[in-house]
């Protein structure tokens, strides 16, 4: 499904800005109009945007309603795209059903039957069970219904990203697939999805210029002496598909990614990742998207010397693909598979609790992620799960298809993030990449980072012993507030952010299996309420607010 665009046969329209509101339960009948409705922003999370705590904590329905008067065409189709909606959605056109979907951080897309006045209502369910990603459990506690998370961020919920109404032509072009090879002919091939049969293509370069064409549904140009896309330099090409009836413009770059014994390679070249896992989360709007505070993300990550960032823990808003591609920054891409652990002894893969239905969804996901961002160039690997319990013995044969089939979908490096220890590890061994999230001198070994530094060399190492693939540390950080010092550094401190940092690098350096540091993490982040969280994660390298803390100077430093 390709993104909504105007052009000389294609129409847009915006459908962000005021909708109704309501909270409701499941008995919620949409044949009628909301009765009293409440005024709501879109995109944004609801959440925040409301002063008492029944409604931030709602757990259950809410509405999203809006009446649109589609302009007057006859041929083709209206669509509706909602860029996401958290977590389940029911959507109705003039009360009738026309589109169910789980899963609340990717696209859903849908025709309107109808030609006319429309009111489009959304339903959504913001309630997580073991069967949806991410995982939490569904529980009763005092007569209410509760979302006990197994994530560390806060589940906020609504119609988080752009809202389009758009049409499509007859015929349209419903996908376009592109891949490239870096060889001495560099080799771009596409494959071109519709019923029309008269296409034709061209490739243009970012200043316009004609560089291939080609006609048909699949085919190869050769480019001569390309410009490869790489970090920093976001050299896009565009592939131009015409046809009888549609029109339609997509950006690829030039890339290749391969992952040789210890390395990662960028166009044969070995790389070395620095950044950050990032959230979407910001005050007010949550987890909604904003293009001016997206640009500012990007700064930063400019500003800081960053090449990278991992999409912790759900795929997040296009918009910051797009950035991604035009900027030169690399992305690991992750499905919402998180909470594959409850932090307890239960066992949730041999136990059944994640189970084949889980798989299913999981699949799903996987499935509608990689249609989605095929053709970034800034996406360089999938990551199918973030600390599962991979030390169970069930956790093998749920990872192996999922690994399969995430191999069926894409020629891109899969990775898995870790928690679990080298010596109990069942799945790591699928891995092309091992993504490896550790704590030692903060949730072990608290302010001793003398130990911690003979621990953490000695895990890493045997790490790489045990699985010979390159290791990304994708998660390694300290809860920090802003504005506290400490000498001698004691946690919490702005200066012991630094040490800690420091020592890590200090090990990094030494280990040539080390392909990337990814510090936990890029901003400060709101969770739910918990002892251990002072309004929200203080993992930050910089605030909430996006202003930098200490740990900000050092890194620009350290990773010029
Ligand atoms: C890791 C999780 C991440 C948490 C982080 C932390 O992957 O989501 O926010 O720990 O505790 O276990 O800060």
């Amino acid at each position: 499904m390709l993104y909504p665009v105007n052009n000389n046969k294609r129409i847009s329209i915006s459908l962000n800005g005021l909708w109704n509101f309501a909270f409701a339960d499941d008995s919620y009948d949409p044949k009628s109009k909301i009765k009293e409705p409440i005024l709501m922003g879109v995109p944004s999370s609801y959440n925040d945007l409301f002063t008492t705590i029944k409604e931030r904590d709602h757990v259950g329905n809410v509405v999203y309603e809006k009446e649109i008067l589609l302009p007057d065409i006859l041929n083709g189709e209206w669509r509706i795209r909602l860029g996401s909606a958290a977590h389940k959605a029911k959507c109705y056109v003039n009360g009738e059903q026309v589109c169910a979907h789980n899963g609340g951080f990717l696209p859903v897309d849908f025709a309107i039957p109808s030609k006319e006045k429309i009111r489009l209502t959304i339903v959504l369910d913001n309630r997580l069970d073991y069967q949806t990603l991410p995982i939490a459990s569904l529980k009763k506690e005092n007569g209410k219904e509760i979302v006990d998370t197994h994530f560390d961020f806060f589940n906020y919920a609504g119609l988080h990203r752009n809202v389009f109404l758009y049409h499509l032509p007859e015929n349209p072009i419903d996908d376009i697939v592109i891949t490239t090879k870096v060889k001495k002919d560099t080799k771009i091939s596409y494959s071109i999805d519709t019923l029309s049969e008269n296409i034709k293509v061209l490739v243009k370069d970012p200043y316009g210029e004609t560089v291939g064409t080609s006609s048909g549904k699949n085919g190869n140009i050769i480019v001569e002496n390309p410009q490869l896309w790489d970090i920093g330099c976001g050299f896009l090409y565009t592939l131009c598909v015409a046809t009888e009836t549609d029109y339609y413009e997509e950006t690829f770059g030039i890339r290749e990614i391969a992952i040789k014994d210890k390395d990662i390679l960028l166009n044969g070249k070995k790389i070395y990742l620095k950044g950050f896992g990032m959230h979407e989360d910001h005050i007010t709007i949550g987890k909604g998207t904003h293009t001016a505070l997206n640009i500012r993300d990007f700064n930063l990550l400019k500003w800081i010397n960053a090449n990278s960032f991992r999409t912790s823990h759900y795929p997040y808003d296009e918009e910051m693909y797009y950035l991604a591609d035009k900027l030169g920054i690399l992305i690991i891409n992750e499905i919402p598979a998180v909470g594959m652990n409850f932090w307890s002894s239960t066992e949730v893969f041999s136990k059944n609790i994640i189970n084949e239905g889980t798989k299913k969804v999981h699949m799903e996901q996987l499935t509608e992620l990689v249609n989605r961002d095929k053709n970034h160039p800034s996406v360089i690997m999938y990551s199918v799960a973030n600390e599962a319990n991979t030390h169970e013995q069930h956790a093998l044969s749920y990872f192996k298809d999922i690994f399969s089939h995430a191999k069926s979908l894409t020629n891109l490096p899969i990775m898995i993030v870790e928690w679990v220890g080298a010596e109990n590890n069942k799945v790591a061994q699928l891995a092309d990449v091992i993504g490896l999230n550790r704590y030692i001198g903060w949730y072990v070994n608290l302010g001793d980072l003398e130990t911690s530094k003979r621990k953490l060399k000695d895990d890493l190492n045997q790490y790489y012993e045990t699985f010979r693939k390159p290791l990304v540390i994708t998660e390694f950080g300290t809860d920090t507030i802003a504005g506290l010092h400490s000498l001698p550094s004691v946690s919490f401190s702005e200066e012991y952010q630094v040490d800690f940092v420091k020592m890590y690098e200090e090990v990094f350096n030494e280990l040539d299996f080390v392909a990337g540091e990814h510090i936990w993490n890029f901003a400060d982040f709101m969770t739910k309420q918990g002892l251990t969280r002072i309004n929200g994660n203080r993992k930050g390298v910089f605030t909430r607010e996006r202003q930098p803390k200490m740990i900000a100077h050092f890194l620009r430093d350290s990773w010029k």
